[in-house]
């Protein structure tokens, strides 16, 4: 099998059972003008993901692997939004509310869109969801199920909300996960050294973290 020299061991995964997984690099997040910005970020500080981000889907679109993006998205009627979700903090627009990228965190506007650099190939699976957790009321699971994938490889953004929810949700499911570390960024560089040193903890209690090339060594390895 396949072995990426990994944190804290090494993470070894079956060609026929592993899957690309892409959190969130919508406009919203890495553009002014969108969500993370109206929460206060700095939204320039994600850029340093994309180039990893993009050299892995090159890696698994080489070996037609499964590659699933996801979108933090709701329906226009926000009928997908909890009220406290839209309540939450005091942004500077909320989810819904027009901004210069079309309506704040809302399917199908231009804010939405996963950004040029990694936009998704036809045969790509897109998630839209409407939680941090990319399982939580989607059809993620099924999906996983149907292509018989054990092992997950993260990228995406932001590192401690959407990605590691998203990872702890898979880790209880039963797949053994691995961060790609430089294809993953925060908005607080702290929460992300503290979230890569958290999920490998006390060995792997949420998975498995290395560097991109890693993975790329270990894809071209098999
Ligand atoms: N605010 C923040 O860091 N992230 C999110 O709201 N969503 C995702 O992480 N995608």
């Amino acid at each position: 099998m396949p072995t990426v020299a990994a944190l804290p061991f090494d993470y070894a995964f079956p060609m026929a059972g592993v899957a690309l997984v892409v959190i969130d690099m919508q406009r919203d997040f890495l553009e002014p003008g969108g969500f993370g910005a109206a929460l206060g970020n700095d939204v320039a500080l994600l850029a340093p993901a994309v180039a990893p981000a993009r050299a892995l889907l090159d890696g698994f679109r080489a070996r037609g692997l499964p590659i699933i993006h996801t979108r933090e998205a709701h329906r226009p009627d926000l009928s997908d939004c909890p009220p406290a979700k839209r309540r939450r903090g005091t942004p500077a627009l909320r989810i819904g509310d027009p901004g210069p990228m079309g309506r704040i965190l809302v399917a199908g506007e231009p804010g939405s869109a996963i950004i040029p650099e990694l936009a998704p190939l036809p045969g790509e699976t897109v998630i839209d969801k409407p939680g941090k957790g990319a399982f939580h009321a989607t059809g993620l699971s099924d999906i996983l199920a149907r292509l018989g994938v054990t092992h997950l490889v993260f990228a995406g953004v932001t590192t401690e909300v959407c990605v590691q929810t998203t990872m702890r949700e898979a880790n209880d499911r039963g797949f053994d996960c691995l961060l790609a570390e430089d294809a993953t960024e925060s908005y607080v560089p702290a929460f992300k050294a503290a979230t890569l040193a958290m999920i490998r903890a006390q060995g792997a209690i949420v998975g498995w973290t290395a560097p991109s090339a890693a993975v790329l060594a270990a894809l071209e390895s098999a």
